[in-house]
């Protein structure tokens, strides 16, 4: 996969996983994103899209489905999809 070069919006598919690789691998296990990680990688990769939410505890334990403390790719990607929401909403709204 990806021998060729990468389009826009496979390079932005690519940068969400990778960006989920990269912060998931800081600590403890490596596939997974920790309440600390989750932190991180939303202070540093989404501090516009996210700084309405007000409290990244509560965040995070809505994302975690399954209850273990700790969020994988499927759970990631549920805040991805609706961040995405969010601005496909806010891009409509702009358009008016
Ligand atoms: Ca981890
Ligand atoms: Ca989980």
């Amino acid at each position: 996969m990806a021998t060729g070069k990468l389009t826009e919006l496979e390079t932005a598919i690519e940068k969400i996983v990778t960006v989920f690789f990269t912060y998931a691998a800081k600590e403890g296990k490596k596939g997974t994103l920790t309440a600390g990680e989750f932190k991180e990688l939303v202070q540093l990769q989404l501090p516009n899209l996210m700084k309405d939410v007000p409290s990244l505890e509560e965040k995070m334990s809505e994302l975690d489905v399954n209850n273990d403390e700790e969020l994988k790719f499927g759970e990631y990607w549920r805040l991805i999809g609706e961040l995405a929401k969010a601005m496909r909403r806010e891009k409509a709204g702009k358009k008016k």
